[in-house]
């Protein structure tokens, strides 16, 4: 695949209900979407990255810097064979995991609609739905929370995630594992505890919990393997992998026993699925995480959670829990039985409405790479 140009462009859409972690609160969706463009033909990637730098360090001005400097000029300069040589392409570029996997996403795009093959079958998956679930974000009161909770198990999402931090987990996750007795239940601490909190966590062992997800420090791989041994409920590691030798180093380590998938994290699908295949041969499961995509990185994710490793219901809600309207037709909907199908479209141009693309617009330019 010859790349002639690559449009970058940043989106923007209200949230339906703002979204609050241990780390801030989002009242709209931005995306930088990655248009590649190759003898007349056009594959398209979302970056994950927020506008600060609080789930991980990029932010979507770093991408933007990163991706006209450096890695628009590396897949300008020769063809790209297969996408999955990309990440040898960029490895001398260090980390900028979300720019990387954003365009990687792209020249998947590309590769599927020149292959007419759907994203699920080049990434090697093996189902027509995936199970879901859905993350809710902090509410300033349990009551709310337990309305959101109600309304989103009402339905037929196969599992509720809810977002905890310091001063709102045990009471809280308690009041919720007592409204609703029955739901499989996980919580998300992105980051925000410390060692000493432990016996928090060991409290909630006794909430048949799902998992815990990310409980301390994105560096914090030994003080994981202190605290998974304290406790019966499995650890799951989000932040902490950033490279699928990070997913065999805990493994190892006995940090956790479930790891979160993200491909912006990863720093793309390739990285994702050597994750995923590692990861299956250990026999830990993994699930596919989000970061409140758009339409477009929404379908690359249902397309890569319908890998066979991925077992735990995915954080892949439908365009409706997060969007008034998406940038995709038709929209991901939620089936009755609460999955979601596994797109069959060859790549996710075919699904893209392009007007409804430019309507959210902010900023756009092409580079050629030289
Ligand atoms: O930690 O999983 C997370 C959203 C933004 C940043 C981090 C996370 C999340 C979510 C949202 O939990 C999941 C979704 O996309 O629905
Ligand atoms: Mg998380």
């Amino acid at each position: 695949m010859k790349i002639d140009a690559v449009e970058l462009r940043i989106v923007e859409m209200p949230l339906l209900f703002p979204f609050e972690t241990s780390f801030g609160r989002m009242e709209k969706k931005t995306a930088l979407i990655v248009s590649v463009q190759s003898e007349g033909m056009r594959g398209l990637g979302e970056v994950v990255a927020n506008p600060k730098p609080d789930y991980s360090e990029e932010t979507i001005e770093t991408c933007w810097h990163i991706l006209r400097d450096f890695m628009i000029p590396e897949v300008c300069r020769e063809p790209v064979d297969h996408p999955r040589d990309f990440p040898r392409r960029v490895a001398g570029i260090r980390r900028h995991n979300m720019a990387k996997a954003g365009l990687e996403a792209a020249l998947w795009d590309l590769y599927c609609q020149m292959h007419e093959v759907s994203l699920a079958k080049a990434f090697g998956g093996t189902r027509d739905k995936v199970e879901v679930g859905v993350s809710l974000g902090l509410e300033p009161t349990t009551k709310r929370l337990l309305e959101r909770i109600e309304t989103f198990a009402g339905l037929g999402y196969r599992r509720i995630k809810i977002k905890i931090k310091p001063g709102y987990d045990l009471e809280m996750t308690r009041e919720v594992r007592k409204a609703f007795p029955n739901i499989k239940l996980q919580v998300d601490a992105n980051s925000a505890y410390l060692p000493e909190h432990a016996p928090i966590f060991e409290a909630m062992d006794d909430l048949r919990l799902l998992l815990i997800e990310q409980p301390l420090g994105e560096d914090d791989i030994v003080d994981h393997a202190q605290l998974q041994k304290r406790l019966r409920t499995p650890i799951c590691l989000d932040e902490s992998i950033v490279q699928p030798h990070d997913a065999r180093k805990a493994i190892e380590l006995g940090c956790c026993r479930v790891i979160n998938i993200k491909q912006g994290r990863l720093g793309g699908i390739t990285n994702s699925i050597e994750t995923h295949d590692l990861c299956q041969d250990r026999g830990i499961p993994v699930w596919c995480g989000g970061m409140l995509e758009t339409g477009i990185g929404r379908i690359f994710n249902l397309s890569l959670a319908s890998l066979p490793n991925f077992t735990l219901p995915g954080d892949i809600s439908a365009s409706d829990r997060y969007f008034e309207r998406d940038v995709i037709t038709p929209p991901v909907v939620l089936n009755a039985d609460g999955t979601i199908d596994v797109p069959r479209e060859h790549g996710v141009s075919p699904r893209v409405n392009l007007t409804r693309l430019s309507e959210i617009t902010r900023k756009r330019e092409t580079f050629t790479g030289s």
